[in-house]
């Protein structure tokens, strides 16, 4: 048999492969991969240029009638959706006097207030967010936003959509006659029952997530500060994660939440992961090294690191204060959880 013979039969036999909807495992680029190929990019979306969009976004749609969330996801240039391949975020805009009706969704999210003041109310309990606070919408709870303050209300969105409509298991449901939920609790219930540091005995929880729906700013700044103060190397920067306080474990099945304290001049060690992360800046300005390059960033930027690329961030001005989210829980039950952390300036 001839190598030209070989080739028309190999030929013929492919085209009859796809015909049978197969394909042969040695003609499959990266099927034995033997590192992930990063194909999405990092970006920083800058407040100073998605504020005014979101501002105009009041002349466009009012909410209640063409939408019941104005909000602006942030894409990866890589992606049509998606900030990461599991994550999506953006930016959200409540203007006083105004309300964003219930729903409730198979997808996660969080908020981190940004700027003014007003309360989502989570299954019936009313959390009034203020700037740096955290706040919860775990899987299928009710959630809807109103504002009654002065100015207007933007926090940051981040969601676990990409993800949850890879698995095909996206539902959500409108509350009913397109109102806001019915109030059962009292303001920040969840707050003043599970955040001393006590859990309940006599109460079941069987849910996956933290009862906890808000994680004040004020009580996670101070935290952070007081760790930071006590911590040997304070050039690195302190991280501490939010977390559930009956498991001591992430906030919600699919997404973790962390703070980080970098004192001006400061740089972390060099990171890589598998999850990806979204960081939204509290506090100072400063830049991060992405696989080499530099991203500038100051306060209510957000940026995305795409999974598997090396990163450091550094303070230039100011202690810099950075919230990041990341879908590192879905990583963890499956044995895909991969960290490298790099020698800390000063290792030889
Ligand atoms: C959503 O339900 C909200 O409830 C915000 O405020 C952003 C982005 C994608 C899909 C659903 C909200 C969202 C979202």
């Amino acid at each position: 048999m001839t190598d030209i013979d070989k080739a028309a039969r190999a030929d013929a036999y492919f085209e009859r492969l796809r015909d049978a909807n197969v394909a042969a495992l040695w003609t499959i680029p990266g099927t034995l991969a033997t590192e992930p190929t990063l194909d999405e990019v990092p970006y920083v979306w800058r407040a100073e240029e998605i504020f005014p969009l979101l501002e105009e976004a009041v002349s466009i749609a009012d909410l209640g009638e063409d939408t019941d969330r104005r909000a602006l996801n942030a894409s990866n240039p890589t992606r049509r959706f998606g900030t990461s391949h599991n994550l999506v975020a953006g930016y959200q805009l409540v203007l006083p006097g105004e309300t964003a009706p219930a729903h409730r969704h198979t997808p996660s999210a969080i908020r981190l207030l940004l700027q003014g003041s007003g309360h989502t109310t989570v299954d019936g309990e009313p959390v009034l967010m203020e700037r740096g606070d955290l706040v919860l919408t775990p899987p299928n709870t009710w959630h809807d936003h109103r504002h009654n303050g002065t100015e207007p209300m933007i926090w940051l969105d981040g969601l676990d959509v990409p993800f949850v409509r890879g698995q095909h298991a996206q539902f959500a449901e409108e509350y009913p006659n397109g109102e806001l939920q019915k109030i059962t609790q009292e303001e920040d219930a969840s707050v003043h029952r599970y955040f001393a540091g006590l859990n309940p005995v006599d109460e079941g929880w069987e849910k996956q997530h933290s009862p906890l729906n808000k994680y004040a700013y004020s009580t996670s700044r101070a935290a952070l500060a007081e760790y930071h103060r006590g911590q040997g190397e304070p050039a690195w920067g302190s991280r501490l994660e939010y977390v559930n306080p009956l498991t001591g474990g992430h906030v919600i099945p699919t997404l973790s939440c962390y703070l980080t304290l970098l004192p001006e001049g400061g740089r972390t060690t060099v990171r890589r992961q598998t999850p990806s992360a979204v960081f939204c800046v509290l506090e100072g300005r400063g830049h991060s090294i992405i696989e080499g390059e530099r991203y500038d960033w100051s306060e209510n930027d957000f940026f995305v690191v795409p999974s598997w690329h090396r990163y450091e961030h550094v303070a230039d001005d100011g202690d810099a204060v950075i919230f990041e989210l990341s879908d590192l829980p879905i990583y963890e039950p499956f044995g895909l959880l991969r960290v490298e952390v790099g020698p800390k300036r000063g290792d030889a």
